[in-house]
């Protein structure tokens, strides 16, 4: 009996106990054969034997429940310090976010805008033809859609090109005179190096009655904007085309990283380009039955003035979601 006691209480951990539960109390262990020893005794001693061994029995029962709590209790302390995480804990440091550099570009860009009193608009990224190609004087089969890379949906819809749509329902809903500026995900079939599916847009309009608005009003705003974007630039204006704009230009500034001498990023042409702009096309007014008006129209890519701004060299480090490339603009 002293030593079964002392057995237990012995036992290090829950795999030794169980070995001493099985002599102790199993099939064959010490107390079944105490209990078998019963037949040899004589009948006027059997109640006492059997007294005797049933409060053994209950004694090493409770010492062995209790024994077993402990080391259960202490494999669980064990295995919570090894592998546990206390939610509880203070972390120390706390760190604060960043807004993500396309997000923070877009902001500034609205900023600006909204200081001369430009509305910011919005509309569907699943745009009908009309509205991202017709109204824009793209008409169907016109070889100028095919620029446009574009995600066909199932019942003749798209997922808008660009943001011009938000202008042509701007236009609709409102009259003249209209000042707004559409920001937004716009979606082309392209990837590459320079390319992703997914970008952002912010696009501007004027319209005033005919001849208020001149290319002299466009010539003065992106310029402004511009030096407000990227600072002490010399800003040039080239003529282009687009399908919306009569006439286009495309709008160069000064390398921002050689200053103009020429280098890497502006192929050493000491220019680089940031944005396309025109005069909206008539086609453009009648198909949102707009009449004696005329109007300048601008759109800008926001990750090239995100990459340009920021230093950023890979377009696809916008788009990763690694929290490491927003660290690094707290
Ligand atoms: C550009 C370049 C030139 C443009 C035109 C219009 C609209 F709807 F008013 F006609 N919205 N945006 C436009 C003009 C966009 O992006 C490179």
């Amino acid at each position: 009996m002293e030593s079964l006691e002392e057995k237990i209480k012995q036992a290090g951990d829950l795999k030794t106990l169980e070995t001493v539960r099985i002599e102790i109390f199993g099939k064959k262990g010490v107390l079944a054969a105490e209990f078998a020893k019963m037949k040899e005794v004589p009948n006027a001693e059997k109640k006492a034997f059997a007294q005797k061994l049933n409060i053994t029995k209950a004694k090493l029962t409770e010492l062995f429940d209790t024994k077993k709590m402990m080391l259960e209790a202490e494999a669980i302390q064990e295995m919570m310090a090894k592998d546990g995480v206390d939610v509880s804990m203070y972390h120390g440091k706390p760190v604060s976010g960043a807004l993500h550099p396309v997000v923070e570009t877009m902001n500034r860009i609205i900023d600006y805008f909204v200081a001369l009193n430009f509305s910011v608009e919005e509309g569907p990224l699943v745009e009908d033809d009309f509205h991202n190609f017709e109204a824009l004087n793209l008409p169907k089969h016109h070889p100028a859609r095919d620029m446009q890379d574009t995600f066909y949906l199932n019942d003749g819809m798209v997922l808008r090109t660009h943001t011009s749509p938000v202008q042509i329902r701007t236009m609709q809903k409102s009259k003249p005179p209209v000042r707004m500026i559409s920001p937004g995900s716009v979606f082309r079939r392209d990837f590459d190096l320079t390319h992703t599916p997914m970008f952002h847009q912010v696009e501007g309009l004027m319209v005033d009655a005919s001849g208020k608005i001149s290319f002299a009003n466009l010539k003065w705003i992106l310029e402004d904007f511009l030096k407000y974007m990227f600072g002490d630039v010399k800003v040039r204006f080239r003529p282009s085309f687009f399908p919306f704009t009569e006439p286009s230009t495309e709008v160069d500034i000064s390398c921002i990283f050689c200053k103009g001498e020429g280098c890497r990023v502006c192929s050493k042409t000491g220019w680089l380009e940031v944005l396309g702009s025109g005069m909206v096309d008539p086609n453009v007014f009648k198909a949102v039955g707009y009449e004696d008006v005329s109007g300048y129209a601008f759109g800008l890519g926001v990750e090239r003035f995100a990459m340009l701004i920021h230093q950023i060299g890979d377009l696809r480090s916008l788009f990763e979601g690694d929290v490491r490339l927003l660290e690094q603009f707290r």
